[in-house]
């Protein structure tokens, strides 16, 4: 790349990964992995966060670099690493629910499973990170946790881990509708709750679905507590305008469409993606976004999806398409598929 971005992210194979580590090392803000074990670069100050989404249909397992225009700086907070320089913050938060596990007592912090305890903990450290080091607004932020379809403490897990972050915005004293960023939570392989964020200094704009009830205004059918994120957060880092679109899922109003039909649920994502991006463009200062120009993540319950569903990515966005697939539970049991995507953001795979 001849510029260097405030923000852009590479996909790098095993092979290239080692020298633009080093290459890039100053201004990498993180490492993403989607599969144990890799990578081994513990010199790295840099928040490593590994996802346990395998990567499916790919050659080799890739490694996300995030990486800044400018040296970052990098250090701890409770159970999480985080970097940043005068542009954006990015953090990460692993935990292992058994250190949440049973208190006896469960009207000291209000929390009933390990789940909800260990999530509202996650995003209460989060939110005193981004108040102590002035970065207020959250622009990102992607949720990983096992299990997510799976039910216990009377209440399937996704809906424990949406009574947790809830808890932590009332406790922080944020807003529930308001200045709240893009998300995903999406289900794992792995052990632990991991989460992974990026904060900027100027207020992003929150963008919603026309085509969907918004996520934090969803009926008590989804659970107790709302979800709490937008449909897709435009920011500013730095000079660069950054379009983050939400895991967008086969819904219409609040409900799930398409029931068992992966082709007909990635259509209707597309049509739903289509729909936010038309959103954004009402509000952007400057890129006209199209389906073309973003780079997506889409995450299939079943392997064997994959075919089914990159041939409709192919048909409807063209042969161009920046994509990578990761194996992934779904947060409500009838969804097959769930779809990110990122714009504005320089992607390299090389
Ligand atoms: C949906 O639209 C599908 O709980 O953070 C998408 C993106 C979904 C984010 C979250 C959930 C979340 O309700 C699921």
């Amino acid at each position: 790349m001849s510029r260097t971005y405030p923000l852009s992210v590479f996909y790098l194979g095993s092979a290239q990964s080692e020298r633009q580590l080093l290459k890039w090392r100053e201004r990498t803000l993180a490492c993403v992995t989607f599969a144990n074990g890799f990578p081994q670069d513990e010199w790295l100050s840099a928040p490593v966060v590994q996802v346990n989404t395998p990567m499916i249909g790919a050659e080799e397992e890739l490694l996300e670099l995030w990486c800044a225009g400018q040296a970052v700086s990098s250090g701890r907070f409770g159970r999480g690493q985080y970097s940043f320089n005068s542009e954006l913050l990015f953090g990460s938060v692993m935990l292992p629910e058994s250190d949440f596990s049973e208190r006896g007592n469960e009207s000291d912090d209000g929390c009933v499973s390990p789940l909800q305890r260990a999530t509202k903990h996650a995003f209460q450290d989060i939110f005193r990170l981004l108040d102590k080091l002035n970065y207020p607004h959250l622009l990102r932020i992607w949720n990983y946790f096992p299990a997510i379809n799976v039910e216990n403490y009377n209440l399937e897990r996704y809906r424990q881990f949406n009574i947790g972050r809830q808890q932590a915005f009332v406790a922080c004293g944020r807003s529930l509708t308001e200045d709240i960023p893009a998300a995903c939570a999406l289900g794992t392989v792995g052990e632990q709750l991991i989460i992974y964020f990026i904060a900027v200094q100027k207020k992003p704009i929150a963008i919603e679905n026309p085509r969907q009830v918004s996520a934090y205004h969803y009926p008590a059918d989804y659970g107790p507590s709302e979800p709490i994120f937008s449909r897709a957060s435009l920011g500013r880092v730095g000079e660069q305008e950054v379009l983050f679109i939400s895991g967008t899922a086969s819904i219409i109003g609040h409900r799930s469409m398409h029931v068992g039909d992966v082709v007909a649920q990635t259509k209707e994502i597309l049509v739903n993606i289509d729909a936010v991006v038309n959103e954004a463009n009402c509000v952007a200062a400057k890129v006209h976004y199209d389906l073309e120009s973003l780079s997506y993540k889409v995450y299939l319950r079943r392997q064997e999806d994959l075919n089914a569903v990159h041939n409709v990515l192919l048909q409807e966005i063209g042969s161009n398409v920046q994509v990578i697939y990761l194996e992934a539970d779904i947060c409500r049991q009838d969804l097959l598929v769930e779809i990110e995507a990122i714009a504005g953001i320089p992607l390299q795979t090389l």
